[in-house]
């Protein structure tokens, strides 16, 4: 399988500086040689330009570097759409605002191949505002609403090719879900675990559940990997950390089960902050469990999926 690493050195979806040095940080641990002695292609395109701020109309919401963030994601979109032609694209973010960028054109590109397109967000957060209900006015917290093809956003982020079905969206991991994005969920199709239900159910049967509808659906899976999906205990390099994070155990385990599913097309790696790291462990630990997607195994015994 040919992997293209795409850098998205773009941190302004939120207020802590660094994160733009995630890309060049995931690449210095190594993330390349893993993919490639694991077997896979590696094709790194290097990093996305950045792109003019995009004139966009004042909005009555505060809303955090606006004009950016819509530039950001077209540029983002525009190629997602053209890497995802074959091979299977990396986006190494950033802040998780590019993943509005990247889901949007590889929704594009699947819709045009007439194939069905899930999206597995491993969070501990929902990115669930839209510009009308965040409070912060961080722009890393409204992807998944944009994507979603909820209300408000026409003419401040670009148009969406193809919205996700929400059916076709599972989110894992949450821990922090503002009141609005619980409203939203509440009235919403997504399929959405919180850290209790991973904690009375387990993120095998979870998952599976959900890589089953992909597999009988013959789609596509896009797999959007926010670094505080895990403890930070773990992770101290990351902008919002939450209390009560995923294990290395209960993330491994995802990790694995996605491999072995041979079901997943495109990844984004994100809110990787080098400058809140401590001796490059959370950059490792990242690293670590996307080799797992990519077929790292412990005995090398297969497993059926
Ligand atoms: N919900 C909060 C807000 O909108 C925090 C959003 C934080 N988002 C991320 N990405 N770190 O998941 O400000
Ligand atoms: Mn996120
Ligand atoms: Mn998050």
């Amino acid at each position: 399988m040919s992997c293209k690493l795409i850098s998205v050195p773009f941190e302004l979806g939120q207020p802590v500086a660094g994160c733009a040095l995630g890309p060049e940080a995931l690449k210095n641990a190594g993330l390349g040689e893993a993919l490639q002695d694991l077997g896979h292609d590696v094709d790194d395109l290097g990093a996305i330009p950045a792109p003019e701020p995009r004139a966009v109309p004042d909005h009555p919401n505060r809303l955090k570097h606006l004009r950016e963030v819509s530039a950001w994601i077209e540029a983002i979109a525009a190629k997602a759409y053209e890497a995802s032609a074959d091979g299977l694209p990396i986006f190494l973010g950033g802040d998780h605002s590019i993943s509005a960028g990247s889901v949007s054109g590889l929704a594009r590109r699947a819709a045009e191949q007439g194939k069905p397109f899930f999206v597995l967000w491993m969070d501990a957060h929902s990115d669930l505002h839209t510009l009308n209900t965040t409070t912060s006015g961080n722009l890393h917290g409204v992807p998944l609403a944009y994507l979603a093809g909820m209300p408000g956003f026409d003419g401040y982020f670009p148009p969406l090719a193809a919205p996700l079905v929400q059916e076709h969206v599972c989110i894992l991991g949450l821990r922090s879900v503002d009141k609005a994005e619980k409203d939203a969920l509440a009235a919403s199709q997504f399929r959405a675990y919180d850290m209790s239900d991973i904690d009375r159910r387990g993120v095998a049967p979870l998952l599976e559940s959900f890589l089953q509808e992909v597999r009988d659906a013959d789609g596509l899976l896009h797999v959007s990997f926010d670094i505080d999906f895990l403890d930070p205990s773990l992770v101290p390099g990351v902008g919002t950390p939450v209390q009560g994070g995923a294990t290395f155990r209960e993330a491994h385990l995802a990790m694995e089960m996605l491999h072995e599913s041979g079901l997943v097309t495109s990844l984004d790696v994100v809110e990787l902050n080098p400058t809140l790291d401590e001796n490059g462990r959370t950059a490792a630990l990242a690293n670590e469990l996307v080799s797992s997607l990519f077929g790292k195994t412990i005995t090398g015994k297969k497993r059926v999926a």
